[in-house]
């Protein structure tokens, strides 16, 4: 730090633009100085993330007002994706990346004698969601920024984010994720954009001066949802769209009534009520949680957006019908599908227009995107329920409903068995509301999220509308930014890539394809083996660091990352490792190569089968890594705390990827595309976007095993007799009876008695139908890793043939077919 001399360096500006290694020297002392109030000698490492995400901010905010500016000016048409949840990750790397600052800034701070790495380390990342769907929220605001398309992200400011997962014994224990403890630089809250939003209540139905019908709604309850914005910055682009979350706020924050008359708790009751409403993301991934909280959450969400949409078209236009004009609405999945009917009640009760052109300005602007087929995932919402918290909402769903059963009875008459079965409300059992089916008759297009999902989509979960409706569906295979998951994940080989063939491929990933002649180059596949072998290293090093297990560098890193759910089969992974550890048992001189078995991955709180997965990865790890007698020939190892950051850890790392679904089950996967981005080879069945990795990357460099879905379905049919694998396959049989004997549990017969009793008895995600093909499979994949030519090749063809996975291309998809947007320039 000896170069630092702060009273030599100008502290009346911080230079806001520049982006050289000085530039970033004056900046960060600035920031350090004037916004936080420290000197570099004794400023912590909060302090110096602090500053010098205050450096990036100020850049960030330059280009931001620009882009609105501009936006503001053009009148643009803007997109706006709604979504629950946007998992973000860590925003630092990846802002100075997408400047094209980063080895300035990097090498400013190297100089001014701090570990940048650390200070990158210190970011807490706002884990805004639970996995999936709530990552691709936030690789689709980062493409959307990129192809400079006017659009904006809308979700919820959730105090608490998905829990931190910590590992005691094996188990998996939550702890509360307190991301905002250390301030947040990324993020402007704007206290005068606020939305007063009504729950419960009545409504009166009135006729008006001009006689006509109307409808009052008087909420029983008022929140207020204040908005806070996050710039997201394009790559390479003077774009900087915004990511406006809302908290929730109490309209009265004191009751001086309640305080006067000696009730101090009572004072602040509202508050705490309000507020409870932004306080903690559901961390359930899968399966429908029919919670009061949930409800509330979605459709503050929901109606803070659209008011602050209708306020900024009333900024312009005279009157609301020209909504659909300026918005394109995304509905990500079904929670925020209550937009459908507030839209409606915005337009007909708040702005007084006629449901025939309100339904149509609401239809033209709402687009439903479906990610998942888990019936148990589908949203249903109690009427009772319902009315209590959206008296009028409901009333709307049922005109809707009314007259899209009138239209459903026109087209197919007589068709009772139809109409029940397309109708807004499921009347078996007690009624409620078919989320889906509101979004899908409020919208213009629905889209599932991979080709073989899409078409599930329209035979089966979705049939009735498809056969309706069929110029509404549409596919849109996922994609994931290559910016945060290639180019900032895996500096080694971003600089091979570019080394060898230019860095056009940035702006247009399908240029990867120049690649493909390379891995008939030998040099140049020496140099790919170095560069995976450099990133195993680091990440033996972060497995060493977090879980104190050694693992071989030079071993096949096969790595099963992802929320912990049956239909992922985490336990089809371990059948297999127990398997392999009972060859070499048998065999020690076997010639299975050395591998290292990686999982990560949260298990929602309250699904026990995914937590005693967790478990009994823990356990068979516990008993293989100390087998003296296998001489480290197998590893296995869990990472806790799954998240983004981690996970950018873990994708350069990885030789084999693991996306072992059974088929029909997995909507797309991403986390299938990061890794062969990064050039692992996947081993993977015929499931969600899997089919079209494979056929894109070619079957020769891609380990297929399993049933089809065709296949699943007809075992299905034919009544599947799990018990009847076990039986003929000896080995199967082994890894069981050591699950069920206590092998690996200290001979304690109970503990993973409900695993084993699952798959012997229902077995409802057919691992033991899939075993033996899901092993032989692995033994090819490592005769193939024995060959390291070949290997490297087929890694090579991988990162080749991934450009199509790009969320460049699934955006561009986005606006043509769906929204009608078109990139609008922002100058410098
Ligand atoms: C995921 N869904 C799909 N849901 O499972 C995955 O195949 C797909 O690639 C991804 O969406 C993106 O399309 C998913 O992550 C959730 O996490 C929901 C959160 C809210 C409650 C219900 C599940």
């Amino acid at each position: 730090m000896a170069n630092l001399h702060l009273q030599t360096l100008p502290m009346t500006e911080s230079g806001s633009a520049g982006t050289s290694v000085e530039d970033w020297k004056k900046a960060f002392l600035w920031n350090l100085y004037y916004v936080l109030g420290r000197f570099p000698e004794t400023a912590s490492m909060n302090d110096k993330y602090l500053a010098l995400a205050h450096s990036v901010r100020e850049r960030l905010l330059d280009r931001w007002v620009k882009t609105s500016e501009t936006y503001y000016r053009k009148k643009a048409r803007t997109a706006c994706y709604l979504s629950a949840e946007f998992l973000l990750g860590p925003h630092l790397g990846n802002n100075l990346l997408n400047l094209g600052a980063y080895d300035e800034a990097k090498q400013a701070m190297e100089e001014l004698g701090f570990n940048f790495e650390d200070m990158l380390d210190q970011e807490e990342e706002p884990g805004l969601g639970n996995g999936g769907l709530g990552r691709l929220a936030a690789c689709y605001v980062d493409s959307m920024a990129t192809l400079e398309i006017p659009a904006v992200g809308h979700g919820i400011r959730y105090e608490f984010g998905i829990f931190d997962q910590v590992i005691r014994d094996g188990w998996q224990v939550e702890i509360a994720d307190k991301w905002l403890r250390l301030g947040n630089p990324w993020e402007i809250p704007r206290p005068e954009i606020a939305m007063t939003v009504g729950f419960g209540g009545h409504t009166e139905h009135y006729t008006d001066e001009n006689g006509r019908y109307r409808v009052r709604w008087t909420p029983q309850r008022l929140v207020k949802g204040i908005a806070h914005d996050t710039p997201i910055l394009g790559f390479r682009v003077n774009t900087a769209n915004m990511l406006r979350l809302w908290r929730a706020e109490a309209v009265n924050s004191f009751d001086f009534q309640s305080f006067n008359t000696g009730d101090y708790y009572g004072a602040v009751e509202e508050k705490v009520g309000s507020e409870t409403i932004s306080k903690v993301l559901y961390p359930n991934d899968a399966g429908f949680e029919g919670k009061q909280l949930r409800l509330e959450q979605q459709y503050f969400l929901v109606s803070c957006a659209l008011q602050d949409m209708m306020r900024i078209v009333l900024q312009t236009a005279p009157d609301p019908k020209h909504f659909h004009e300026k918005y394109a609405v995304q509905l990500n999945d079904t929670h925020p599908a209550v937009a459908v009917a507030e839209l409606m009640r915005l337009l007909v009760d708040q702005y007084g227009m006629d449901w025939e052109p309100a339904w149509d300005v609401t239809h033209r602007t709402m687009g439903y995107t479906n990610h998942t087929l888990l019936p148990e995932a589908l949203e249903k919402w109690p009427i009772g329920l319902f009315e209590s918290v959206l008296p009028r909402h409901l009333e709307i769903i049922f005109e809707i409903n009314r007259r899209f059963l009138d239209e459903v009875r026109a087209r197919f008459p007589g068709d009772d068995d139809r109409v029940r079965r397309l109708s807004l409300i499921d009347e078996s059992g007690g009624r409620s509301i078919r989320m889906a089916h509101l979004a899908c008759v409020g919208s213009h297009a629905i889209n599932g999220v991979a080709a073989l999902h899409s078409e599930l989509l329209k035979h089966e979960v979705l049939r009735d509308f498809a056969d309706m409706w069929p110029e509404k569906f549409l596919n849109v295979t996922n994609g994931i930014t290559p910016r945060r998951f290639f180019m900032l994940t895996n500096p080694g080989l971003t600089k091979l890539v570019t080394d060898a063939i230019g860095d056009g491929w940035t702006r247009d990933l399908d240029k990867l394809r120049l690649l493909e002649p390379k891995a008939e180059d030998t040099a140049f596949r020496d140099a790919w083996r170095s560069v995976k072998q450099h990133c195993r290293e680091a990440f033996a090093a972060e497995i060493l660091k977090k879980t104190g297990i050694k693992t071989d560098p030079a071993s096949l890193f096969d790595v099963q990352v992802k929320r912990f759910h049956e239909y992922k089969r985490q336990h089809l992974n371990v059948l297999n490792v127990i398997t392999l550890y009972h060859r070499l048992k048998r065999d020690p001189h076997c010639d299975a190569p050395a591998r290292t078995v990686v999982f990560a991955g949260k298990a929602a709180p309250g699904y026990m089968m995914a937590k005693l997965i967790i478990k009994l990865i823990h356990a068979v790890a516990d008993i293989v890594n100390n087998d003296r007698a296998i001489d480290g020939r197998l590893r296995v190892a869990f990472v806790p705390d799954y998240n983004v950051k981690n996970s950018q850890r873990i994708f350069p790392g990885a030789d084999l990827s693991e996306q072992i679904s059974t088929a029909g089950k997995e909507a797309s996967g991403t986390g299938n595309m990061k890794f062969a981005m990064n050039g692992a080879l996947t081993i993977g069945t015929l499931d969600g976007a899997n089919v079209e990795i494979r056929d894109a990357v070619g079957a020769e460099n891609f380990f297929l095993f399993g049933m089809t879905v065709d296949e699943v379905q007809r075992r299905l049919a034919e009544r599947y007799r799990p018990y009847e694998h076990y039986r003929s396959d000896e080995e199967l049989k082994e890894a069981i009876d050591a699950i069920a004997d206590g092998a690996f549990s200290n001979g304690d017969r109970e503990l993973f008695r409900p695993i084993v009793d699952n798959l012997l008895g229902t077995d409802p995600y057919m691992v033991l139908a899939d075993y033996r093909s899901y092993v032989d499979c692995q033994e090819e994949v490592g005769r193939a890793w024995c060959e390291p030519e070949r290997w490297t090749r087929a890694s090579i063809l991988n990162v080749a043939r991934i450009g199509q996975f790009t969320s460049d291309r699934a955006i561009r998809e986005y606006c043509r077919d769906i929204w009608h947007i078109h990139p609008v320039k922002v100058a410098e």
